[in-house]
């Protein structure tokens, strides 16, 4: 049963989102991967978060570009956390989509990552890191991330 939620902007992308998938299936945690559109799909939006909690959601990663609004309009529609990935896919190479998902007013939080595939991996960490406060696996598969990654840091070049 998927217990993170990824949901992107667009089909496009799935390219720089797919590393918050891949290091949750690492982590031994299922997601769902979505495309809903805070501007072109929000009715799927709404539906989609009125479900999610009692489809067995605990976080929801929202990675969107442009004018990026999903993540907040997410935090809007749900109690769940909502990690927000501004996705490098305008002119403005994801300055606009970091703006738009870093500086929710008060009240309605998004923890905002990088910009592009490094927040995205960083978002599905983050997710197992919030979710290990509660489950003794995932603590341990997200200490064993932490130990074999520092094992395979060369010394050297
Ligand atoms: C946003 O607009 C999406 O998150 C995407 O990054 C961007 C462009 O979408 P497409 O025109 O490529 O579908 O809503």
């Amino acid at each position: 049963m998927a217990r993170v939620a990824i949901l992107m902007g667009s089909p496009n992308d799935y390219e720089v989102m797919k590393p918050a998938e891949k290091v949750l299936a690492q982590l031994g945690i299922e997601s769902d991967v979505r495309v809903i559109s805070a501007h072109r799909t929000p009715a799927r939006l709404v539906s989609f978060l009125a479900e999610a909690e009692d489809q067995g959601i605990e976080v929801v990663i929202c990675g969107a570009g442009g004018a990026a609004h999903l993540a907040g309009a997410a935090a809007a529609h749900t109690p769940l956390p909502v990690l927000g990935v501004p996705i490098d896919s305008s002119p403005l190479n994801g300055w606009d989509a970091l703006l738009a998902t870093v500086q929710m007013p008060p009240g309605v939080p998004v923890a905002t990552f990088g910009v592009g595939a490094w927040g995205a991996k960083n978002a599905g960490i983050f997710a197992a890191q919030i979710m290990a406060g509660a489950d003794a696996e995932v603590r341990k598969a997200v200490e064993k991330f932490r130990a074999d990654q520092t094992a395979n840091a060369p010394e050297r070049p």
